[in-house]
């Protein structure tokens, strides 16, 4: 892992360079300006973070590190990883590194299997994620050299200990969450590839090897990060900002991804279509679906998977997916349904002239697709969803404890001085 520590040592001092050198010459120049609206709607549009892992740009969607996802299809999680990291595609020697390295932390401790199974059936399986990462904690390498007076300058070192063992350990926590809640049996925990998405796949104890390796894999990469300033990512940025250490900040950031309007509407579109494929006893056709897609809206109901807060054009994670399941899912009836929904709903969306981005995002089709190669619960597309994300979480609080950030501490306005504000214009 040298070599990796050794990159990050000469970019982080370059890193560190640039900021100093911005704040010393402009450090009051205005990045944006914060309207009444802002505060009432969700700081939406508010610049106010800096995420140099990867940006959203609202017409091309994700870029890793300037690389646009789609120029990055063909890459494996690990080279994701290392380039969020280090802002650099690996050679092949530090690749071969950081892959041994990461096969090397993924065993999980005892604790982790008897907490899981301990937990009560009906729990939610995003709940039992975060308790196990927060079953860790106890291991976390930057509380230990917290505790033992490590210095500021160093902060970024521990949280790339912790990172990687998160990172190491995320997927065999989830694969053994679907074996032992889902599936009643008991987790696979050797893991004999050195490749990260293959383990996956074996841990899940799923056939279908290939395509599904190469499933997980394109779900890895396409879900890794999406900017600062998305729930997840900024929950657990905020939370590490006090030095909490990165198994409390990953666990609260994942709690935010358990809502509705994040990281479950991947379950909850497949809910709505299994319970559309039921409702009439197979898929239906375009009117009906604009008829029922139009009841919906008009009882004010959403519709998952639609719909962002950045982007304002096609998402290119939904396309990247939406090929993988155009070449492997035909005839499938699920798949098929996500897709007349990708035809139809945008145009419904248009005509409503309510929602700013009406084309899908990446959780209309993450969910057909994995509903497809068998993972039939729902609820396991979020935590995989989690998954990914841990790439980006983790790098971006690497980064953000190379580059010496304080806490998060904006200030709240109460609806007087609100008036006092309008008064003023
Ligand atoms: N279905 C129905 N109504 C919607 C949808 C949707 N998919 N998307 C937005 N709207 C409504 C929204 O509720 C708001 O209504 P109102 O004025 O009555 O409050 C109006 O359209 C304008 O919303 P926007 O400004 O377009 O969206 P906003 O930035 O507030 O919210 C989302 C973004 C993603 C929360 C929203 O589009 C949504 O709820 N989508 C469905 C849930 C979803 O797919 N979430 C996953 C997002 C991606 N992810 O991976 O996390
Ligand atoms: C996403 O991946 O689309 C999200 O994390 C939501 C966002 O970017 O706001």
């Amino acid at each position: 892992m040298s070599d990796l520590y050794l990159l990050l040592e000469n970019k982080i001092s370059q890193w560190r360079k640039q900021l100093a050198d911005l704040l010393e010459n402009h450090a009051d120049n205005v990045v944006s300006n914060v309207t009444l609206q802002q505060v009432l709607q969700g700081m939406r549009g508010a610049n106010a973070m800096l995420c140099d892992t990867s940006s959203v740009d609202p017409q091309k969607g994700l870029l890793i590190r300037g690389i646009p996802l789609l120029e990055l299809k063909n890459r494996i999680p690990e080279e994701v990883f290392f380039l969020l990291l280090t802002g650099k595609l690996p050679d092949p020697n530090p690749l071969a590194l950081l892959q041994k390295e990461l096969q090397a932390r993924s065993l999980i401790p005892d604790f982790v299997w008897q907490l899981i199974e301990s937990l009560a059936n009906d729990t939610p399986l995003m709940t039992a994620l975060s308790m196990a990462v927060l079953a860790m904690q106890k291991d976390s390498q930057f509380r230990k050299s917290f505790e033992q007076g490590m210095k500021k300058e160093d902060y970024w070192r521990s949280t790339l200990e912790d990172s990687l063992d998160l990172v190491a350990k995320l997927p065999g926590i989830a694969a053994g969450i679907y074996r032992m809640k889902v599936k009643g049996e008991k987790p696979i925990t050797e893991n004999p590839f050195t490749d990260f998405a293959g383990n996956f796949v074996h841990q899940l104890g799923l056939e279908n090897h290939q395509e599904m390796a190469q499933l997980i894999r394109l779900l890895l990469i396409s879900q890794c990060d999406h900017e600062g300033g998305n729930v997840c990512n900024l929950t657990c940025q905020i939370v590490n900002s006090v030095l909490s250490d990165p198994y409390y900040a990953y666990s609260a950031g994942i709690q935010g991804l358990a809502g509705p309007l994040h990281g479950l509407a991947n379950q909850h579109i497949v809910r709505l279509i299994l319970q559309i494929r039921d409702d009439f006893g197979g898929v239906p056709n375009d009117q009906e679906i604009t008829g029922l897609v139009w009841d919906r809206l008009n009882q004010r109901q959403i519709i998952p998977g639609f719909g962002h807060a950045v982007l304002r054009d096609r998402d290119p994670r939904f396309e990247m997916l939406h090929e993988f399941g155009s070449t492997h899912c035909h005839g499938d009836d699920v798949f098929e349904i996500a897709d007349k929904f990708y035809r139809i709903v945008p145009d419904i969306l248009k005509k409503q002239g309510k929602v700013k981005m009406p084309y899908p995002n990446i959780d209309a089709i993450s969910g057909p697709l994995l509903h497809h190669f068998g993972i039939t619960n729902l609820e396991f597309y979020t935590v995989l969803f989690a998954v990914s994300f841990s790439l980006g979480m983790c790098a971006q609080m690497v980064v953000n404890r190379a580059l010496m950030m304080p806490i998060f501490r904006p200030r709240s306005v109460t609806t007087e001085q609100l008036k006092q504000f309008a008064k003023h214009e």
